[in-house]
Formats: structure tokens, C-alpha cells, sequence
């Protein structure tokens, strides 16, 4: 999203809790408005009223249910102890507070018609809707601001009131990662957090970077716990990544649960990992098609010279043998006879699946469960 000049500027607003022992904290981050896995993940957390539930941004957008997770979110803040972090999908107060300015009305407007690039209608978008505002390149913003203002006041406020940091005693939530001496925004969209920090005197914990994308041969969502650095990365990619999942991390415990909506299955025989494999991934996605036999073509990685083949839905964009790629990877899960998987995608060569967290293909036959 489009930082407003405020946000560049002005320091992250720290909010001080004071949990107290024996209390377990669970912390979520990058639910994306995918309201059905937050429920989910919530079930299988199995919440108590001594728990502390931290949400560590990224409420809404790219996901179909922004305006009612924000909602859901709002309502279980009443019920509960329920703490939230501004991440950089989050500031859409922004929307209505900023003095009208050229540039941000065109970012909002171009935002709204082309449905977050593509993402699909976003928070303000559903806000429009829901008020019978029709969305049009020739619409009146001004007017839709006043709307948006008027009817969603609750909402409004609660993301105004969101800090960038939150602080316990013995931990430090932020979604992207600290950013000593630079603006809020800094705090937020802070990519690939882990490959920069500097060692934490507490624990702390962040999102915004989905997990897989700190691993270059293999699909892992695993939170990693970084025990050097003090650092907990919880994103499991849910939304972003097609077999994405999102991730609870639990405190003091240092454990953790996950939930995802893939079919499961059962596989007949067992198979082996190749020990030669790799993952391309979002950032370092350029490939050369070399073949195309089917369903399936073959690419070179251009960075690593990689070859592998890919179901041709994965090809992102395309410039004669030129391409950019989805995540996809060739690596094959090791499994054994009666091993359940969930089954993330289903091709004429085999399975991509996942299990524990880790996504791989298999190529055997399966009994859906
Ligand atoms: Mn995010």
C-alpha cells in the first residue's frame, strides 16, 4: 500500500503490555482477510480466557474477506484479550484522514478499478460496496471518502488505533521487523527481516515475509525460530502463496500449530526425496521455457541455470521463451506407505502436496480421505 508522507516520517507508535506469568500468548500474523482459516486456526487453537492473542498485521487485503475479518477481529477484541499490530496492509484509515492530494487519490483510485492489481476487492472496496457505492475510473472519490467516513466509523477507528510495535516483558511484536530510528512504515514493510537483523535483547516476533521465501530449495512454511538472533518469523503465506497456511506460534512454549483447507489423502507407496532439487520462488522468478510437452514445460532458472519442469499454469507472465514463474518447485516429499498429505494441486504428472508444512510432489496413487 501507498505510505502517506506521515507514515514515512513519524516514529512507530509502542504499545506497553503487561501480561504477567503463566499466561500463554498466541501470535498470528498475515491472516489477509482469509477469515475462514483465521476461525480454523482459532479452533485448533483451542483459546482459554487466560491466553493473549496477538495478531501481528495484516488483517485484511489480497484475501476474499477484508471488511468482515476486520469485523470478526474488532468483535473478538471485545471478548477476549486481543492485541493487534499495524502491518502494511492495515493503514486504510488513510483513505479518509489524508488531506486530498493528487497522487494518493490516483493510487486509490487505480487501488479500487483494477481490484488491488488484481488481488481482488480490497477493504475500502468492500466498505464502497456494502454502502452501494458503485466503483468506477470516473467515480466521485471525495464523495466515496465522505461515505467510507460516515458509515464505518467503528472500523475506522480501530485501525487508528492500532500501535506499530507492541511490547511485553518479555517480548517484542512488529510485523515486518525493527527499524531502529526510521519511520512506521519502515517497521512495516520491512522485506526479508531475518537476512538483516542484528541480535534481539528480547524475543521477538514478526510476519509480513512469508516463510518459504527464506529457504531456496525447498517449500518450507515452518515458522523458523532463530535462536541466534532471537527472532520468531511466523508468515506462513497464507493468501500469497497457493499452498499457503497460516501459522500460530505459542509463547512461552516456542510451539506451534497451523491451519489450511486442502483436501487430505492417504498415499499407497512410499518415495524418496531426490537429494538434487530447488525451489524458484517470487523476487528470483525469470526463467527461459526451453519445452512444452502437455500440461507441463521445461525452464531454465536464469540466476542458478536450474532446469526443471512445471505445470505451464505456474508461467506468470510470458515474452517469447521468456518467463516469469509462480513458486514452483521439483522437489519430491519423502513419504512413507500411509502418510497422509494435503493435496494443494493436482496435475497429469503426480500431486503437489504438502505435509508438515513442507510442499513437494507426489507421484503415486492416493485414497482421498
Ligand atoms: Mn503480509
Amino acid at each position: 500500500m501507498r505510505p502517506s508522507p506521515l507514515l514515512m516520517t513519524t516514529p512507530p507508535r509502542v504499545e506497553r503490555l503487561h501480561i504477567g506469568p503463566g499466561r500463554r500468548i498466541v501470535a498470528i500474523s498475515d491472516i489477509h482477510g482469509n477469515l475462514a482459516y483465521l476461525k480454523g486456526l482459532l479452533d485448533r487453537c483451542a483459546l482459554t480466557d487466560r491466553d493473549v492473542l496477538i495478531l501481528v498485521g495484516d488483517l485484511v487485503e489480497k484475501g476474499p474477506e477484508s471488511l468482515a475479518t476486520l469485523r470478526y477481529v474488532m468483535e473478538l477484541t471485545k471478548e477476549r484479550e486481543v492485541h493487534t499490530v499495524c502491518g502494511n496492509c492495515d493503514f486504510w484509515q488513510n483513505f479518509c484522514d489524508l488531506p486530498d492530494d493528487p497522487g494518493q487519490d490516483a493510487f486509490y483510485l487505480k487501488y479500487l478499478v483494477g481490484r488491488n492489481k488484481g488481488w481482488g476487492d480490497g477493504l475500502i472496496a468492500q466498505m464502497l460496496r456494502e454502502a452501494g457505492v458503485e466503483i468506477a475510473p470516473d467515480m466521485d472519490l471525495a464523495a466515496a471518502k465522505q461515505t467510507v467516513r460516515e458509515r464505518f466509523q467503528p472500523e475506522l477507528d480501530f485501525l487508528r488505533a492500532l500501535p506499530h510495535i507492541i511490547e511485553t516483558e518479555d517480548y517484542t511484536f512488529v510485523h515486518g521487523g525493527l527499524a531502529p530510528g526510521k519511520s512506521a512504515f519502515a517497521h512495516m514493510k520491512l522485506d526479508a527481516y531475518r537476512d538483516v537483523a542484528r541480535p534481539h535483547d528480547k524475543w521477538t516476533v514478526v510476519g509480513h515475509w512469508p516463510l518459504v521465501l527464506y529457504h531456496e530449495d525447498i517449500t518450507d512454511a515452518r515458522p523458523i525460530v532463530d535462536r541466534d538472533l532471537r527472532l520468531i518469523s511466523i508468515d506462513g503465506g497464507c493468501v500469497l502463496k497457493d499452498d499457503g497456511q497460516l501459522n500460530a506460534f505459542f509463547l512461552p512454549d516456542m510451539t506451534w500449530t497451523s491451519y489450511d483447507d486442502f483436501p487430505l489423502a492417504r498415499v499407497r507407496t512410499a518415495q524418496r526425496a531426490d537429494p538434487r532439487h530447488y525451489y524458484i520462488r517470487h523476487g528470483d522468478n525469470d526463467v527461459r521455457i526451453l519445452s512444452q510437452e502437455g500440461d507441463f514445460c521445461r525452464v531454465r532458472h536464469l540466476r542458478t541455470g536450474y532446469e526443471m519442469d512445471i505445470p505451464v499454469k505456474d508461467i506468470r507472465t510470458r515474452d517469447g521463451d521468456r518467463a516469469t514463474v509462480n513458486d514452483v518447485t521439483d522437489y519430491r516429499l519423502p513419504l512413507a506407505a500411509g502418510d497422509v498429505i494435503s493435496v494443494t494441486a493436482e496435475t497429469s504428472r503426480g500431486y503437489m502436496c504438502k505435509k508438515d508444512g513442507i510442499s513437494g510432489w507426489y507421484d503415486g496413487e492416493i485414497d482421498w480421505l
